[in-house]
């Protein structure tokens, strides 16, 4: 195994400053407190917990090459990716709960830099995301950074703006070749051009109907390798709105609850996971759905640590 395993670090991200609305930094605590900190307590032999917030800065945050609040963006990102770093460069397993999906760019950029100092090699990413997440600022439709993470992560965008992304360094980046997306269904045209050109590796939800999740699993896992740390980074809009209907961007058409469990347990399965990210749960949209989202998004926590159902 590439970590002890027996010390998680748990770090709420409870920062929504890169969603165009509020109310994904409740999510954090709605999915701890759910059950699931008793039982990742039971399981591992030390839990650590962090937190970080955006606090609202009192200068203006005002738009800066086609990105809303960068600052407070970067600034939460920033302080993620200094906790996961640390912590990873310990040996710890690393769960971070979100929040909105910006904060991937803390965590991706932590465990890579931590692996990269430590021993030399770079982790595999593994997205499960309706989204691809990897649109670089000036191409977003939308200005949102949680639709950016990938690209900031990757190198492809770049930032030499003071506090916006300046901290980011070449020995953070995550390696391309060495990472995949499973249940993506919503591209945009600048991103497909982007994993087209870059040749990175997907399955799409037409992927999942055609060969069945499990042999997608398998797949996926090939294709990162063997002996390889991995990164997986899970939004909770990957699964169908069925099974989370409390997240901020619903797109029809994605996992069941059960086709997400089984992509985690395999991953788990590896023994190789360094690090989790659960982002976008959104305790105020679909009020109704919450406790079935929260149930969702701790089922997947579960099987990726593999504690028992
Ligand atoms: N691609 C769109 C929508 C989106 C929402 N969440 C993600 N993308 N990752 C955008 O705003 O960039
Ligand atoms: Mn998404």
């Amino acid at each position: 195994a590439v970590s002890n395993n027996s010390e998680l670090t748990i770090v709420l991200a409870e920062s929504s400053a890169g969603a165009p609305q509020m109310g994904s930094e409740l999510g954090s605590r709605a999915i701890l407190n759910s059950g699931l900190l008793k039982a990742l307590r039971d399981h591992f032999k030390q839990v650590h917990i962090c937190e970080i917030s955006a606090k609202p800065s009192l200068e203006e945050d005002h738009d800066h090459a086609g990105m809303k609040r960068p600052r407070t963006v970067s600034k939460a990102t920033q302080s993620i990716h200094e906790l996961v770093y640390s912590h990873t460069q310990q040996g710890r397993l690393v769960l971070t709960l979100g929040g909105d999906h910006s904060n991937a760019i803390g965590t991706l950029t932590a465990t890579t830099g931590a692996f990269n100092s430590k021993h030399d090699r770079r982790p595999a990413v593994i997205c499960v995301d309706a989204h691809v997440s990897i649109n670089p600022p000036e191409a977003s439709p939308s200005g949102n950074i949680h639709g950016m993470p990938l690209a900031f992560a990757t190198g492809l965008a770049t930032s030499q703006e003071k506090g916006i992304f300046d901290w980011i360094q070449q020995n953070h980046l995550i390696d391309m070749k060495k990472m995949v997306y499973i249940g993506t269904r919503d591209v945009d045209d600048e991103e497909r051009k982007l994993i087209q050109q870059n040749g990175i590796k997907f399955f799409d939800m037409n992927d999942i109907k055609k060969h069945g999740i499990d042999s997608v699993a398998s797949m996926a896992l090939e294709y990162v390798g063997e002996q390889t740390p991995i990164h997986l980074s899970c939004d909770i809009d990957a699964l169908d709105p069925e099974w989370a209907p409390s997240a901020g961007h619903l797109v029809p058409g994605g996992l069941s609850l059960q086709e997400g469990e089984l992509v985690v347990r395999r991953v788990h399965e590896t023994g190789n996971l360094i690090a989790m990210d659960l982002v976008e749960v959104n305790p105020t949209i679909n009020v109704d759905g919450v406790e079935r989202t929260v149930n969702s998004a701790c089922a997947l926590v579960r099987g990726a640590f593999g504690l028992s159902v």
